[in-house]
This record gives structure tokens, C-alpha cells and sequence, in this order.
């Protein structure tokens, strides 16, 4: 069977469009007709080179679909299902068992090192008959696609699937982030900088579980205005305002509860470490190549403060996934603010103008055909 891909041959070149076979379905596996993708800013550092995967790679771990095919060994989903989807996991390593999926043993191995199974099948061939490489048993930048039963979420028929792929990294990762990993009480304070799709989805998270102090932290003035708009109670531009400050004078001297840092900027991470309060707890979730310098003594130790390591916002995907759907539907969640839609052969334009800050999740439509009747809005 043959799909069309954005494929990355080698580190910093465009995506281009190519025709590729696809491999055989594993027992474990699903064949999903993609209906759209988020791009990630981890898409955008995997090709740049900074994650260091193999390539030739189909990249995209965003997806949304519905189901074409089950392997034989698929007891949960059924041909039509729609699917969202996330990482793989291995489901039995300790990590698995006890709910953390994004710590499973076999991470790298099962999603970042190429998708060979154990047989030393891919999922993706050139005509010629060598293997192109997958990303996160997804790579949702094709018109179909082989993954795992355990990367999948199920969804209800009813919801538009062409919106929903962001919740199975960014948004997700930010939603995890409050709720799992800093479990911020009610009406403590939090400050998110960055306001990309992970921060504003942790930013809403936030308000949802009751922050009564939500402070965003970025350097245009049009986030920090939607920043306001999904819940931030002061917004920061730190280009033009002294951020030390401005936090004080909003948490009269004493710091703030939780921060997070989307952003990977060396000062930026560490002065999420540095407004923490006594007792404060800071994650920075960037994938990204910089370090932040501290003293454990003084920043740490003598105000009884914590770092900490969160993977995927440290949530189980089929859990999260249909909680933030419910929650959208209330209203208590409304992404689809930060959306903007892009036509699958626009994937280049799409990925430029997330890196300017032009789109803050763009989704590209893979099937154009779905829910026709229903148009959306294309940037171009
Ligand atoms: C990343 C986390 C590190 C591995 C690749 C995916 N998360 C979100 O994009
Ligand atoms: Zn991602």
C-alpha cells in the first residue's frame, strides 16, 4: 500500500512530499488514514538536528485519524474508530504499570530511534526497498500510517477530529504538567513562561484547578493579550518590563508557588527558578539544547525549592485526552484559540511561521474530504 508523506531527508532541509510504501501491520499495530496533524515545536528541533534521530524520517506526533485496519492481536479499537494519537510505550516495565507511560523503559527505543520493530521490519519503505524511519510510532506527516495500539486514544464519533491532534503532545504535555507533576493547591500562585501551545495549555489547566495567581511571561504583546483572554490573571513582557519586579510586586516579595518554563532560554529557565517562592516548585519542559546555571545551596536549599524532570506532562495520553475533550466542551478549555489550519502541502510555510511566533499551533489538514460540509478557514 502506498501513502504520501512530508519526508525529512537530512538535518535542516525542507520537508518534501514523496510517495512511500508502507510496511506490513504487526499483530499489535493499527493502519490509521490520517485526517490531520499538529506541527510541535519538537517536530521543528527533530529537523534542525537537534534530537538527533535518524533520517530519512517522516516526522509529526500530533495526529488525528481514523482507524483503516487492525493487527490481529487489536482487542480496544475496530476499522472507522476515530483515533488520536500520542507516544508508544512497551505497557509492562514498572514505569508503565504504575501510570507513568512517558518514563516506560523502552521510550527511546519504541519512539525515537527509527521505529524498527524486533524483527527489523519498518513502517515505511522507498520503492527501492530501503526503510525510511518513524517518529513516535506516529508520523502523522502522511496520508496513512502504521502505529501502535498503544499510541492511540480513542475518540467519540461526534467530535471534529481535524482539531484535536495538539492534544496529544503540547496541550497535553501542559495539562499533565499542573496537574500531575506540580499539583498546584487552590489558590496558589503560578507563573508560565511562554506562550505557545504548552504554556497556554497549562496556563488553562491552571485556572481550571483553582490558581488564583496565573502569571504569563513572553515577549509579544498579542500572546500575552490571548494569555489574558484563557485565564492569566497579570501578564509580563519581559523585552520591556523588569520581570524580577513585576513578580514581586504582584506576590507582595514573597515569589511564586510553581513555575514553568516552555521556552529552553538559559536566563529564562533559570529565573523561573529564581521567582519561586520558599517551598516553590519549577519544571522546565523545553526540549532543548541549553543549560541553566544555579546554586543548590542559596536557590535551592535554603528556600527548600524544587526542580523537576517532567516527559509528556507525566499523564497516562488515554486518560488526559478525553478529560481535556469533556473540559472543551464545557468551555473550560477553549483551544481551539491557538489554531490555525494549513493545507498538508503547506507543511514548510506551516513550520516557518510556528518558529515566528506567526501561528501558535498549526495544524495541517491531511484529508480534505472529512467533513467537507463542514469548511474550516486556511491561513493561505
Ligand atoms: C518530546 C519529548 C522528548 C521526546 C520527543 C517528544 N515531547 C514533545 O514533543
Ligand atoms: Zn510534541
Amino acid at each position: 500500500m502506498k501513502t504520501r508523506v512530508a519526508i525529512v531527508n537530512s538535518a535542516n532541509e525542507n520537508y518534501e512530499m514523496e510517495e512511500l510504501k508502507l510496511g506490513e501491520i504487526h499483530p499489535n499495530e493499527v493502519l490509521v488514514k490520517m485526517v490531520a496533524s499538529g506541527i510541535c515545536q519538537s517536530d521543528e528541533g527533530m529537523r534542525l538536528g537537534v534530537g538527533e534521530v535518524p533520517m530519512p524520517i517522516v516526522l509529526g506526533h500530533e495526529g488525528a485519524g481514523i482507524v483503516e485496519k487492525v493487527g490481529s492481536g487489536v482487542k480496544d479499537f475496530k476499522v472507522g474508530d476515530q483515533v488520536v494519537m500520542a507516544y508508544n510505550y512497551c505497557g509492562t516495565c514498572d514505569s508503565c504499570r504504575t501510570g507513568l507511560p512517558s518514563s516506560c523503559e523502552q521510550f527511546n527505543e519504541l519512539n525515537l530511534t527509527g521505529g524498527a520493530r524486533d524483527d527489523g521490519s519498518y513502517t515505511f519503505y522507498r520503492e527501492d526497498g530501503t526503510p525510511v524511519y518513524n517518529f513516535l510510532h506516529q508520523s502523522s506527516f502522511s496520508t496513512y500510517t502504521i502505529s501502535s495500539e498503544n499510541n492511540l486514544i480513542k475518540v467519540d464519533p461526534d467530535v471534529d477530529l481535524r482539531m484535536l491532534g495538539p492534544l496529544g503532545c503540547g496541550l497535553m504535555t501542559g495539562f499533565g504538567t499542573v496537574v500531575t507533576a506540580l499539583k498546584p493547591e487552590t489558590f496558589s500562585s503560578i507563573a508560565i513562561f511562554g506562550t505557545g501551545a504548552v504554556g497556554l495549555g497549562a496556563l488553562m489547566t491552571a485556572k481550571i484547578e483553582g490558581c488564583s495567581t496565573i502569571i504569563a511571561v513572553d515577549i509579544h504583546d498579542e500572546r500575552l493579550e490571548l494569555a489574558k483572554e484563557l485565564g492569566a490573571t497579570h501578564t509580563i513582557n519581559s523585552k520591556t518590563e523588569d520581570l524580577h519586579e513585576q513578580i514581586a510586586e504582584i506576590t507582595h516579595g514573597v515569589g511564586v508557588n510553581y513555575t514553568i518554563d516552555t521556552t529552553g532560554v538559559s536566563e529564562v529557565m533559570e529565573a523561573s527558578l529564581k521567582v519561586l517562592a520558599k517551598g516553590g516548585k519549577s519544571a522546565p519542559l523545553a526540549v532543548s539544547p541549553n543549560s541553566l546555571s544555579f546554586n543548590p545551596y542559596m536557590d535551592l536549599v535554603m528556600k527548600r525549592r524544587q526542580l523537576v524532570g517532567v516527559i509528556m506532562g507525566d499523564i497516562v495520553p488515554q486518560l488526559a485526552v478525553p478529560k481535556l475533550i469533556e473540559y472543551y466542551k464545557e468551555e473550560k478549555f477553549p483551544f481551539d484559540k491557538i489554531l490555525k489550519y494549513y493545507r498538508f502541502s503547506d507543511i514548510n510555510e506551516a513550520a516557518k511561521d510556528s518558529t515566528t511566533g506567526k501561528s501558535i499551533k498549526p495544524i495541517l489538514i491531511i484529508d480534505e474530504e472529512y467533513r467537507k460540509d463542514e469548511p474550516i478557514e486556511y491561513v493561505r
